[in-house]
């Protein structure tokens, strides 16, 4: 609900000058305020340039125009080629117990506080895209620890499309817009990236979480996050031990519908930065547990599939999370730019008693980061900008390049030396050292046969959800394969779609007109049935709760203020956060004359920004609300999809007007216990019957 704002602060107004065209100057006699070049040189005047003549033109020597100019000119830095749209934030992991018996990290030790920064992305659009196409998710985080920067650049999905990294431009090829038309922009609807999962059996895994719930995400706050690759600890001893990284959310996960996806597109589309940024201004700070999935060599040779191979997951049920610390995020960047952009994360950044595996798509990434980084950010100096720096002691030998921010001392800038006693030197002790690991083979381009089999853990994927996520599962591939023009290439994913089930296949084909159109595609290795892993759906694993949502609840004048009252008590004390609702912005009147100010107008508040909608207008302003569309498809869309609605009595004729037909999800509001009733109801997020009476 809007409490009053505070009225920006505005300076005494001596601050501001009239000029000669009523142009306002905001002037100060105090130095430290002053404006200034980049130079340092005090400006006088920021509003007009120098010109010969108030009516003449504009004079090449004005240093002050051609500085500012200049620099606004070049403001941009080249977009990251993937993971451009991104929101990032502080915080700080905290590690829960003992694990020096798999790992000498020194930030994994019990009740140590290392600094981060996160930053969640989408992959295929551009900087300046929506937040909730279909995509993948980036999940990167930069642990400041004392032994140097560790990166865990994941994703909120645990497999990757492809197996090897020499596939990797081309399946980002495939994805992003047409390279003769220019679109879609961040979709992956379309013929070309279609075309080539087609032809790319080893894609189907991941295609099926692309294809479900996992990929249109209700809050970034609400992801699972995956570090994707098999890595390894090491402890003092030398130990290897090979590990999983899972994040999982505090406030469980939730995903949006795919309606309200495209809707939000639209009615926000910075739906999911907004909602980090608010959540982190409003103290609500974002949590998750890290947890490893640790096991050994022996263990990693009994599974029927190769855990180098990062199509693959392994099954909670065969190997169970450990929990080992908590991220909180508690700090909103200053400035975008500065951090959530210039941060540069990198796979290869790793800390003793962190090492890598062979995964062939992990050995790849291990070049790209950095080089991609040279680019972007301009020379090998990105180490320097804040974000990207340590937080622990640096020396080296690396000198110059691009926008050296350092002024090295001394003769020495080599290794080894005389001349400078105190000149940083290897440590034995404390340096990082290689897990040692024995190879001999031939050089040769060759994908292993361990890595054969495309569809058993597609099949997995698919068997393990919920009856809900299954039908989503069918409606994105109708959807996706729907925008394929080429009718060969929505053959072709059949045909793989077929392997993966048949009864999968089959509903798809219905969903598309295409009855028993799948080609037949042989897979390279048939596949196996496991069994089903519960904790792959996020169904199967939600609790109720409202902690994090979002409550929004239209009003109008004469509506009950002890309603509001209740409401507002009943959704913070589950942690939600309520907002009201007007027919304008302006105050609306209870039936006391009491008056509050809506965060919102109906024009731009339709429900898919909310978990859950209430309803408590009156005569006369309902009767404008049952002719305006917002007002209409606010109760509709909310139906719609599936969400709990509560309403006043008075409130009746505009669920009406709107069709709505009241279920056990739809709750009158008559007394301070049906308020309570609403809110505890609402937190199982959706009314999935519903679904049985309108396709969600
Ligand atoms: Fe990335 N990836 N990637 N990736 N990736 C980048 O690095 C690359 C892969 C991931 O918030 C780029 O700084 C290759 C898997 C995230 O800044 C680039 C391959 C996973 C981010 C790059 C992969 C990821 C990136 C672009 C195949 C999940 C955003 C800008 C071998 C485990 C990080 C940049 C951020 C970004 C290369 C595959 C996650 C081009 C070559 C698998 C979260 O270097």
């Amino acid at each position: 609900m809007a409490k009053q704002k505070k009225k920006p602060a505005r300076p005494a107004d001596n601050a501001f000058h009239a000029g000669n065209a009523g142009e306002l100057h905001q002037t100060t006699d105090a130095r430290d305020s002053t404006l200034t070049t980049n130079q340092g040189i005090a400006i006088s005047d920021n509003q007009n340039s120098l010109r010969s003549g108030a009516r003449g033109p504009t004079l090449l020597e004005d240093f002050v125009l051609r500085e500012k100019i200049t620099h606004f000119d070049h403001e941009r830095i080249p977009e990251r080629i993937v993971h451009a749209r991104g929101s990032g934030a502080h915080g700080y992991f905290e590690a829960y117990e003992d694990l020096s018996h798999l790992t000498r990290a020194a930030f994994l030790c019990p009740g140590v506080q290392t600094p981060v920064f996160a930053r969640f992305s989408t992959v295929a659009g551009g900087a300046g895209s929506v937040d909730l196409p279909r995509d993948v998710r980036g999940f990167a985080v930069k642990f400041y620890t004392q032994e140097g920067n560790f990166d865990l650049v994941g994703n909120n999905i645990p497999v990757f499309f492809i197996q090897d990294a020499i596939k990797f431009p081309d399946l980002v090829h495939a994805v992003k817009m047409e390279p003769d038309r220019g679109y879609p922009q961040a979709a992956s609807a379309h013929d070309t990236f279609w075309d080539f999962v087609s032809l790319m059996p080893e894609s189907l895994h991941m295609i099926l979480w692309a294809m479900s719930d996992r990929a249109i995400p209700r809050s970034l706050r609400m992801m699972e996050g995956f570090g994707v690759h098999t890595f390894r600890f090491v402890n003092a001893e030398g130990k290897s031990t090979f590990v999983k990284f899972h994040w999982r959310p505090r406030i469980g996960s939730m995903s949006v519908l795919w309606d309200e996806a495209v809707k939000i597109s639209g009615a926000d589309p910075d739906f999911h930065r907004r909602d980090l940024f608010e959540a982190i201004e409003r103290g609500d700070f974002p949590e998750w547990e890290l947890s490893v999935q640790a096991f050994d060599q022996a263990t990693a040779d009994s599974f029927p599939f190769d855990v180098l191979d990062a199509t693959k997951l392994i099954p909670e049920e065969m190997v169970p999370l450990k929990p080992i610390g908590r991220m909180v995020l508690n700090r909103n960047p200053d400035n975008f730019f500065a951090e959530t952009e210039q941060v540069a994360f990198h796979p290869g950044h790793v800390v003793p008693g962190i090492d890598f595996s062979d995964d062939p798509l992990l050995q790849g990434r291990l070049f790209s980061y950095t080089d991609t980084q040279l680019s972007r950010l301009g020379g090998p100096n990105f180490h320097q900008i804040p974000v990207n720096r340590p937080r622990c002691p640096m020396h080296n030998f690396q000198r110059d390049a691009l926008m050296q921010m350092e002024v090295p001392k001394g003769r020495v800038n080599y290794d080894p030396n005389s001349l400078a006693p105190d000149s940083p030197r290897e440590n034995p002790d404390v340096g990082f050292v290689t897990h040692p690991e024995t190879h001999s083979g031939d050089k040769v381009r060759v994908r292993s046969e361990t890595f054969k089999d495309h569809y058993s853990q597609a099949r997995l994927f698919f068997r393990s959800m919920t009856a809900p996520e299954q039908d989503h599962i069918v409606n994105a591939f109708a959807f996706e394969l729907g925008k394929v023009e080429t009718p060969e290439v929505r053959c072709r994913v059949l045909g793989h779609v077929k392997n993966v089930d048949a009864e999968l296949c089959d509903r798809v084909e219905q969903a598309l007109g295409m009855p028993g159109q799948a080609y037949n595609i042989p897979p390279a290795k048939e596949p196996i049935d496991m069994a089903p892993s519960p904790a792959l759906s996020l169904l199967a694993k939600a609790q109720p709760t409202l902690a994090g949502r979002k409550i929004g609840v239209l009003l109008s004048d004469g509506f009950e203020m002890a309603l509001l009252e209740q409401l507002q008590a009943s959704a913070e004390a589950e942690g939600a956060v309520l907002q009201v609702i007007g027919p304008t912005i302006g105050k609306v009147k209870s039936s006391g004359k009491e008056t509050v100010t809506p965060d919102h107008a109906i024009a731009g508040a339709p429900s898919v920004l909310f978990d859950a909608i209430a309803v408590a207008v009156c005569e006369p302003d309902i009767e404008a609300l049952k002719r305006q569309a917002a007002a209409l498809n606010f109760l509709r869309d909310a139906y719609a999809h599936l969400k709990f609605i509560g309403f006043t009595a008075a409130s009746m004729p505009l669920l009406d007007e709107a069709g709505i037909a009241v279920d056990e999800a739809v709750i009158e509001m008559g007394s301070r216990d049906d308020v309570a009733a609403y809110v505890e109801a609402a937190k199982e997020g959706r009314f999935w019957p519903r679904a049985k009476v309108i396709k969600a």
